[in-house]
């Protein structure tokens, strides 16, 4: 990335949280890129890269793909990209991908119960929105992503938010956080 000096926010959170849809919300409202590091994978399997079937399957899985394939789609996103504000949704996830970054984080915090009545409701035809998948990300996010949060948490980095209620009011509390970065 150069000498370009950037703003990053993670965007954390299980499965459903409603990470993407806030982050819709932070765009439109703060001027901010959004990189959904489950969306540069998805793209990357559709466009019939080497890499994708690899991809593919941990995805079914829902299991995390090595850093080095994620972080080279966000980098290639981040430098393509002529704005200086991003949101990362969805990552790092884990022990290894955390170790490339440092930042602020914006946690979205969600019972698994309601998580997954969202995602059994969303109708995208994603191939990991069935209930077998939804357990098995529920169960790697408090395995390997909650460390993550928790790190970032130790080190007074993390905005905590109550994703459980309804869209806009999780919106009302992601500005008062993103108002010092207003348009
Ligand atoms: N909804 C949203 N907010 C709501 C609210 N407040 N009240 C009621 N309903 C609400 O929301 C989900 C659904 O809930 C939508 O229908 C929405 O309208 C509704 P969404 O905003 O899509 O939630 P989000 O948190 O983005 O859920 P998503 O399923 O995208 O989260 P995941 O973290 O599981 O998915 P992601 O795409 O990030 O990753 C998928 C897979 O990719 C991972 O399991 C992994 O295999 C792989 N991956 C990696 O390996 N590495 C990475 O770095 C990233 C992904
Ligand atoms: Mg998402």
């Amino acid at each position: 990335l150069g000498d370009k000096k950037v703003t990053v926010v993670f965007v954390l959170g299980g499965p459903g949280s409603g990470k993407g849809t806030q982050c819709s919300n932070i765009v439109e409202h703060f001027g901010f890129t959004h990189l959904s590091a489950g969306d540069l994978l998805r793209a990357e399997i559709k466009s019939g890269s080497e890499n994708g079937t690899m991809i593919e399957n941990m995805i079914k899985e829902g299991k995390i793909v090595p850093s080095e394939v994620t972080i080279k789609l966000l980098q290639q996103a981040m430098i393509k990209n002529e704005n200086d504000k991003f949101l990362i949704d969805g990552f790092p996830r884990n022990e290894e991908n955390r170790a490339a970054f440092e930042n602020v984080v914006l946690f979205f915090n969600c019972s698994e119960e309601e998580m997954e009545r969202r995602l059994l409701g969303r109708n995208e035809g994603r191939v990991d929105d069935n209930i077998e998948t939804i357990r098995k990300r529920f169960k790697v996010f408090v395995e390997s992503s909650l460390p993550v949060i928790e790190y970032y948490d130790a080190k007074d980095k993390v905005k905590k938010i109550d994703a459980a209620k309804p869209i806009p009011e999780v919106f009302e509390d992601v500005k008062a956080i993103f108002a010092p970065y207003a348009k």
